[in-house]
């Protein structure tokens, strides 16, 4: 933790409203002046803090900044979070999250970004990332499961999501396989899950998270060829970016922990009640090849099973799922 995070720090801990120069000095064990100089740093970027002369400083509004310090501090999780990293400005959170994998970060380690220079999406699509207003976050995972079960997991950081979405902001949300979430039909989140394995083995998994929070109209651009929607467009009302991660990691945290105990059945179905698409006729785009036929759920690798029209039913690993009918009723 940096002298500014851990002056942030006492000051959210401190029971007393103010804290003295004199006493953050001895607890950070650093100079009354550098004390002041993270003050002004604190200042500057947005924080306000008064000081007054015999009592110290005091915490009296903090910015809409993601701050690793913010994010951790009582999270009360169990495995997700209790490490964070957070950039101003990055290139991609996966990207981030791999480096520290790769250097020996701890599972449950989260990246978060205030920005993205060269977000992601899958197939080396990009991902709109501007400043300040969104959620784009990388969580590190090291399962101890079978190679070929590791997609299991976009579905359970689907649900988080979704959950999220609905607890926080109060949105009624849909699920599309494999990556999305929709309100209204039109896309407001993104997963990339990134893995690293051998043959038989997993080393780690990047559950990479991107959901529009607080995004504006004129922030997407026309090259986006799907309809897409953010929280405050949805709403009209802006959400707090902080409180909505905080939320939804502890909601990752629990469904992760029952992923482990009880498998991938509990998070199956879950999805399952989030998706629009089953009962009803898709076309599934696979590159160069293209299928069509009626949705009827997830296979217990967590594959798209789709009946196709002479009836066979055929596993989908990868492709874009496309509507063409209205939802059939069950029969
Ligand atoms: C995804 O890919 O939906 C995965 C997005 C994952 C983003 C997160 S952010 C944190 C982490 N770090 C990263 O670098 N990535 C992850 P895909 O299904 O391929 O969808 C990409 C398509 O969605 C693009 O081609 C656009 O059409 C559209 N798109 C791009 N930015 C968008 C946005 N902000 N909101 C909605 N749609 C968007």
């Amino acid at each position: 933790m940096t002298s500014r995070d851990e002056i942030l720090n006492l000051f959210r801990t401190c029971p007393d409203p103010y804290i003295s120069g004199q006493k953050i000095s001895h607890l950070l064990n650093i100079s009354r002046a550098a004390v002041w100089k993270q003050v002004k740093v604190l200042r500057e970027s947005g924080f306000e803090i008064e000081a007054k002369h015999s009592l110290g400083y005091r915490l009296l509004a903090a910015p809409d900044l993601l701050l690793a310090v913010d994010i951790e501090n009582g999270l009360n999780s169990r495995l997700i979070g209790q490490t964070v990293v957070a950039f101003t400005d990055t290139d991609s959170t996966n990207v981030q999250a791999r480096q520290l994998a790769e250097a020996g970060a701890i599972e449950g380690t989260v990246v978060v970004a205030d920005r993205q220079s060269a977000g992601r999406g899958r197939l080396g699509r990009r991902w709109e990332s501007p400043s300040g207003v969104n959620l784009y976050c990388s969580i590190l995972l090291h399962p101890q499961i079978p190679v070929q079960q590791a997609p299991q997991l976009t579905f359970l950081s689907a649900v988080a999501v979704a959950e999220t979405l609905e607890k926080v902001c109060h949105l009624s949300v849909e699920v599309k396989w494999p990556n999305d979430i929709l309100v209204n039909g039109a896309k407001i989140s993104g997963l990339l899950n990134e893995m690293n394995a051998e043959t038989d083995q997993i080393h780690f998994v990047i559950l990479g998270v991107g959901v529009n929070l607080n995004m504006l109209e004129e922030q997407f651009p026309e090259a986006i060829n799907y309809p897409a929607t953010s929280v405050l467009l949805e709403t009209g009302k802006p959400v707090d970016r902080l409180m909505f991660l905080r939320t939804f990691l502890r909601c990752l945290d629990q469904y992760y922990a029952e992923f482990l105990q009880e498998g991938f059945t509990p998070i199956r179905q879950r999805w399952e009640s989030y998706c629009d698409m089953i009962n009803r006729q898709v076309r599934v785009d696979q590159g160069s090849r293209s299928l069509s036929g009626t949705v009827i759920g997830l296979d217990p690798e967590g594959a798209l099973r789709l009946q196709l029209d002479n009836g066979k039913v055929e596993r989908i690993l990868a492709g874009d799922v496309i509507p063409v009918t209205e939802k059939k009723d069950q029969e």
